[in-house]
């Protein structure tokens, strides 16, 4: 029987990382460091889960960028995220095609809501306010929680011990190929919506791979873009 379904946040259930990239370039303009991600860049270092760990991966593979202490690279990503914040109050939020739906009527069954991101845990929290998803979740599991991110399973086992739950009492929906290894790994099945950033990553393991949630052949919601709506 399905007890809980869980949710990845970024790509899942919004396109949130135009968002992150802007905070993100605007934090280096503020500290001026050398560094600007453009589109092509962010979908590149996206492979790299988390923002200070994608931060510090950035810095390393830039020539002549300084070499930041972690807890400098946490400065600076403390200032990206109040940014973050700001933006997404207001930008505001636009859930992906279907995502409310899916939301309601699994709540309205009696399956388990369940947040499992990778971003830190004020963004997941203001993101449910936003978004009009507060006290949906039963559990919340973010950014630090687990000292590996995805694509380590790490966050998908936390989430079966604290909810003493067997891998085929739930599903996960993700977006990314570091979201599937992640759910995989813990033995998950796993349905992809691909966001923009993760078009034509490699999803033969999931169980299921759909466009988005919404109604089947509705162009629109596949087509809507990161800031759309
Ligand atoms: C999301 C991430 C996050 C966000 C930025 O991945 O990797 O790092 O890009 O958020 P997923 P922070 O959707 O797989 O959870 O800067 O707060 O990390
Ligand atoms: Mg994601």
């Amino acid at each position: 029987k399905l007890k809980a379904l869980l949710w990845d946040l970024d790509g899942t259930l919004a396109e949130t990382e135009e968002l992150h990239r802007e905070a993100f370039n605007r934090a280096f303009a503020h500290f001026g460091l050398p560094l600007y991600w453009d589109q092509e860049t962010y979908a590149r270092l996206l492979w790299t889960t988390g923002g200070k760990e994608r931060l510090k991966r950035a810095l390393e593979e830039t020539p002549g960028a300084p070499t930041l202490s972690w807890e400098e690279i946490g400065e600076v990503h403390r200032y990206k995220t109040d940014l973050y914040l700001q933006l997404l109050r207001e930008e505001g939020i636009v859930l992906r095609p279907g995502v409310r739906r899916l939301l309601a009527e699994a709540r309205e069954a009696g399956v388990a809501l369940v947040l499992c991101t990778t971003t830190s845990p004020e963004n997941a929290e203001a993101f449910l306010e936003g978004a009009g998803l507060r006290g949906w979740f039963s559990l919340v599991l973010a950014g630090d929680v687990v000292p590996r991110k995805k694509p380590d399973p790490s966050i998908y086992l936390l989430a079966q011990e604290r909810l003493g739950l067997k891998p085929q009492e739930g599903v996960v929906v993700e977006d990314s190929r570091n979201g599937l290894l992640s759910a995989m790994g813990a033995g998950f099945p796993v349905l992809i919506t691909p966001s923009l950033y993760a078009l034509g990553q490699d999803y033969h393991e999931a169980t299921a791979l759909l466009p988005h949630l919404g109604e089947p052949g509705n162009p629109a919601a596949v087509l809507q873009g990161p800031r759309a709506g």
